[in-house]
């Protein structure tokens, strides 16, 4: 039998704001490297920043661990996003290019394709009608984020198969192989990679009311040590600087996963920058563990703190308590931690989230000498805070669980401005005053 040729495909964002935060399309890359060297893969990122036609743009530049903004272009918003009052752009490559590269590159037995958040499915929808008009045989999958969400509504895009959750068997049918799980992602798919991802575990021990995690991914495992020493030996090898953690609980068990990871990693040497944009839970930042993680490379650590009302946190399912972010924040900063560098998330727009006790929770913030950041809600279908959020939103419409449009249309457009006013003007002299 000769081998399939599969193109992977990441779409393009249709949103109010994107910015690419180390974003990569890992889900597609990871279940592709399960069958390297069993199928001829292509790929296209709409998401590349590093691809030939952006490179001579200075305001794509990165900052110093590797983020940047995306090439844009404005377009009209879709009618049920009309009267939120922002531009809405789409953030990729233009469609032409995706188009010439089908034509030059096909023809595809299989087209897989990634799929971000609920609210990005208009991308997707793109790439599907792309792929049928050019090449009408290849077999269409689409798995990811969306498709896991919202399996119903990913359907009628009209993929051939829609990978739900993380039961690749399915695909692993229709192409009549054995993966190989021990296999790292297939980061060779970029001629040029200065930004990774890693993932040790997977799900996540809490259960907030506001996250999908521990529906999808049931409880908490952690991943091969072994898999994830070649993933990051091939980061390495291919010229990689900047690695995220895209784990949901990465300090969780920590004595089994990621203390003997970072062992290995640091008798390795290699020089990098290691970064934690989806949050680490602040109650495992203990002195020895904010010592080690500073010790062995990372340098952005954004921590889930979202607010600091006893009663919410309480009430979410008590993930944090305000007393053990203060705590783990210190051990940062005297870890050697830098100051501008250590960011809290906080909720904007939670349907039972009071205005004044996010302000509070910004102060709180602010206090403690560090940045923080307003995490623009976004109502997941099937959580409990999802669903209370029916009232103000269509959530059987995924545009809807957009997180720039929902907390307007729940708090109102000035309110939201304001309060990202005051965290920009709070988070300007971090790093410059000593913390209280
Ligand atoms: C990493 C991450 C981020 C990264 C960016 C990731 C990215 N590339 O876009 C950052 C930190 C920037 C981020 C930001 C946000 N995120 Co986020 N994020 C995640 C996280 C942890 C992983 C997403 C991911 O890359 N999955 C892919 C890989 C890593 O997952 P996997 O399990 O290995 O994949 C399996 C299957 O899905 C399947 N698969 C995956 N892809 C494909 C493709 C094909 C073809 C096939 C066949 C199979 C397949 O194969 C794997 C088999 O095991 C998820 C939670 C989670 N654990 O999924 C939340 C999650 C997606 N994020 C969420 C949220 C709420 C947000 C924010 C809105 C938070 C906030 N308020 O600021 C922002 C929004 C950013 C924006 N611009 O709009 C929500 C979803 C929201 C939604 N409506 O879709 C999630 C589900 C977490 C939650 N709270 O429930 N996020």
């Amino acid at each position: 039998m000769s081998c399939p040729r599969v193109l992977l495909v990441n779409p393009a964002i249709h949103d109010f704001a994107a910015y690419d935060f180390w974003l990569k399309p890992y889900g597609l890359l990871s279940v592709a490297g399960e069958l390297r060297g069993q199928a001829d893969f292509a790929c296209f990122d709409y998401l590349d920043r590093l691809h030939p036609f952006l490179l001579d743009r200075s305001e794509l530049r990165p900052d110093r661990w590797g983020r940047g903004r995306f090439y844009c272009e404005r377009i009209d918003p879709p009618a049920c996003l009309r009267s939120i009052p922002r531009y809405f752009r789409r953030f990729g490559l233009p469609r032409d290019f995706f188009r010439r590269f089908l034509c030059e590159r096909g023809p595809f037995d299989h087209v897989w394709i990634e799929s971000g958040m609920t609210y990005w499915y208009l991308g997707v929808a793109e790439v599907i009608e792309d792929v049928r008009r050019t090449w009408p045989d290849a077999r269409i999958v689409l798995g990811g984020n969306y498709a896991t969400l919202c399996p119903d509504h990913a359907r009628d895009l009209g993929a051939d198969v829609v990978v739900e959750g993380t039961d690749l068997q399915p695909l692993w049918d229709l192409l009549g192989m054995t993966p190989d799980s021990e296999q790292p992602a297939l980061w060779e798919s970029y001629s040029v990679l200065k930004v990774g991802v890693l993932k040790l575990t997977e799900g996540c021990p809490f259960n907030c009311t506001y996250c999908s995690v521990p529906q999808v991914y049931g409880s908490f495992k952690s991943r091969s040590r072994q898999r994830s020493l070649a993933e990051l030996d091939l980061l390495t090898a291919r010229g990689v600087r900047d690695i995220a953690f895209y784990d949901d609980a990465l300090l969780f068990e920590a004595q089994t996963v990621i203390v003997p990871f970072i062992e290995e990693l640091m008798r390795r040497g290699a020089p990098l920058n290691l970064h934690t944009p989806n949050a680490l839970n602040a109650r495992f930042v203990t002195s020895e563990m904010a010592e080690l993680m500073v010790r062995a490379g990372f340098k952005t650590f954004y921590l889930g703190f979202e607010s600091c009302s006893r009663r919410w946190q309480h009430d979410t399912g008590g993930k944090v308590y305000s007393e053990e972010f203060a705590q783990a924040v210190r051990h940062l900063l005297a870890a050697g931690a830098e100051p501008v560098n250590v960011t809290a998330y906080q909720i904007l727009g939670h349907p039972h989230g009071d205005v004044q006790e996010l302000e509070d929770s910004m102060r709180f913030v602010h206090h403690l000498g560090v940045r923080g950041m307003l995490a623009d809600f976004s109502p997941i279908p099937g959580t409990v805070d999802g669903e209370a959020c029916r009232v103000w939103a269509d959530l059987d419409e995924p545009l809807l669980h957009n997180n720039t449009a929902f907390p307007i249309l729940h708090l109102g457009f000035d309110e939201v401005n304001r309060l990202k006013d005051l965290q920009r003007r709070l988070n300007r002299n971090v790093g410059r005053t000593a913390p209280i």
